[in-house]
């Protein structure tokens, strides 16, 4: 049962810092790590009432700030699917977190068990992990504290990447319970297996492409990354090759630091310590493994960037042509965010004539979306991203009766991909695997993929702003509502660029407002972004 006094105890060593307003967002709590112990504390105790409430199923708990600077951090909950938190307890978690003195934090405790009928006596689990940030253990530290304060088992995981603890959590409440080995170990060796044999089941015999360099950022997905190639190699040698660079995980100040996934989609350039030859093949990483986007540079040296509406892109295609070739009744619907390039809309819906949908950012809404369709492919353009097979998609593509050779073969082909793709939440490691299966199927070059439609222009700016929460969205972000008048001012500015667009939104995880535009030309969507950006500043 739950020990109040307990919990009022162990909370007088994690005080919360009296000037600071914290906010459960888009990627949970992230910030200055300095600023996160008693947060951390806290949601220690969230995760095992949360676990409590949902009958004892395992809660995951990650603590990363994701591409964000080394000295940030940041701290998520997983439900037991292996989803992001339901949005309700969100709330609680910024209720929690923002409790001024141990007895509030006790008072939203007891309102929290009371409001949703929590029987305390119920058991409870947690399993936790961190990427390699520098203030990780500190705040390993905190999070057991609450854990152990609310009387709950905790499972340590070590250095994980985020999709690693997501795919684990979700492994521990819906599949066999591993018999032996600590926690720690088999979230990296079930891991590595499954998605091993997936990788090798769909690239089938084709023969392999040419060696892809990975940037990992400094971050947990060089391990990690390393390991599963390993894996991957042992079963059939030379089926994938990777060559890992930014690499090192144990150097202060490099982590995220003019390299990995939102450095190069944002600059539109390649990693500080990489110089591409032609058609050579690279992809980047985030800091904790959830994202990644591919470029190379083609025959004029121009440097070509295949990012989530890319990989969106080349997945849809590929799952189509395989869902009309195996005969089989499922729909495949892609889902977007605003900053999906207008070329990329316009590919899906007028070339490969799939339903596309708009959502705000946050993968909760592409992800919610997405379980809308038999098959649902989401990607941010960021390359953060999945694809979805609901139950009655895999219930079809493993029920498949007796059918030709060809009908068969793409259905086999189908199942390796539903066993492939990292189910759970975006993956920067299952999506790499997933492309380069793709491709090898198709035999295609960086080249090939990037033919399918030409990026038009496009911007991405920061503004900083004296207070972001002015600024509100409607029609899945792309119109402000408030400040008012503002949007008419956009839109008049918008009208005067040929295939112009441009929307403005406060960024969740960052204290600053996002300017997005896109036009005809590199000039004039610069020129654009910059305008608007002066409007909002
Ligand atoms: P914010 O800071 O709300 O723009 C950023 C990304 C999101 C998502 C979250 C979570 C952009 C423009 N925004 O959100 O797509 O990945 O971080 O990490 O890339
Ligand atoms: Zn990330």
């Amino acid at each position: 049962t739950i020990d109040y006094d307990k919990i009022k105890e162990a909370s007088a060593k994690y005080p919360k810092l009296k000037e600071i307003n914290y906010t459960y967002g888009t990627a949970g709590f992230r910030m200055k790590a300095e600023y996160l112990e008693s947060v951390i504390f806290r949601v220690g105790i969230l995760g095992g009432l949360r676990s409590k409430k949902l009958n004892s199923k395992v809660i995951g708990i990650m603590i990363t700030a994701s591409h964000n600077p080394e000295a940030d951090n940041g701290v998520k909950l997983v439900d037991p699917s292996g989803e992001m938190l339901e949005q309700q307890w969100e709330g609680y978690a910024t209720q929690l977190a923002n409790a001024q003195s141990d007895d509030d934090l006790i008072a939203v405790i007891k309102s929290i068990v009371s409001e949703n009928g929590i029987d305390e006596s119920k058991e409870a689990s947690i399993v936790y992990a961190r990427d390699t940030r520098p203030s990780g253990p500190k705040l390993v530290a905190a999070l057991e504290e609450g854990i152990k304060a609310i009387n709950v088992a905790g499972g340590n995981l070590g250095i994980k990447s985020t999709p690693q603890l997501h795919y684990f959590t979700y492994y521990l409440n819906y599949c066999e319970k591993p018999a032996e080995g600590s926690y720690e170990e088999l979230a990296d060796k079930l891991y590595y297996e499954k998605f091993a044999e997936a990788f090798h089941k769909a690239v089938g015999d084709n023969p392999c492409l040419s060696p892809i360099y990975i940037d990992a950022a400094n971050g947990v997905g060089a391990p990690k990354l390393k390991e599963l190639a390993e894996w991957i190699n042992k079963i059939n040698n030379n089926v994938l090759k990777v060559i890992i660079i930014n690499d090192d995980i144990n150097s202060q100040g490099k982590l995220n630091f003019q390299c990995g996934a939102d450095y190069v989609k944002t600059g539109q350039k390649p990693p500080f310590g990489l110089t591409l030859t032609t058609e050579q093949r690279a992809a980047s990483l985030d800091g904790d493994a959830d994202r990644i986007v591919f470029y190379y540079v083609d025959e004029n040296r121009t440097f070509r960037l295949l990012d989530g509406d890319k990989i969106a892109a080349l997945a849809a295609g590929f799952i189509i042509e395989l869902v009309k070739t195996s005969g089989l009744d499922i729909n495949v619907g892609v889902v977007q965010t605003a900053y999906a390039n207008g070329s990329s809309h316009a590919y899906l819906e007028k070339e490969l004539k799939v339903p596309v949908a708009c959502v705000p950012t946050g993968v909760k809404y592409l992800h919610h979306k997405a379980q809308e369709y038999d098959v649902g492919v989401y990607f941010e353009a960021n390359g953060h991203g999945t694809v979805l097979f609901s139950p009655n998609a895999l219930n079809k593509i493993h029920s498949a009766e007796k059918r030709t050779a060809e009908q068969e073969k793409a259905i086999k082909k189908l199942q390796a991909l539903t066993e492939l793709i990292n189910q759970t939440v975006g993956d920067a490691l299952s999506d790499l695997l997933f492309v380069e299966a793709i491709l090898i199927n198709r035999q295609w070059t960086f080249n090939q993929w990037n033919s399918a439609y030409t990026d038009l222009p496009n911007r991405l700016v920061k503004v900083v702003v004296e207070n972001r929460q002015i600024f509100k969205t409607t029609n899945a972000e792309r119109t402000l509502v408030e400040p008012k008048g503002l949007q008419e001012k956009i839109d008049k500015l918008v009208a005067q660029y040929k295939d112009g667009r441009s929307f403005v939104r406060p960024s969740g995880t960052e204290d600053v407002v996002r300017v997005y535009a896109e036009a005809s030309t590199q000039k004039d969507c610069d020129e654009l972004a910059f305008k608007v950006a002066g409007l909002v500043y």
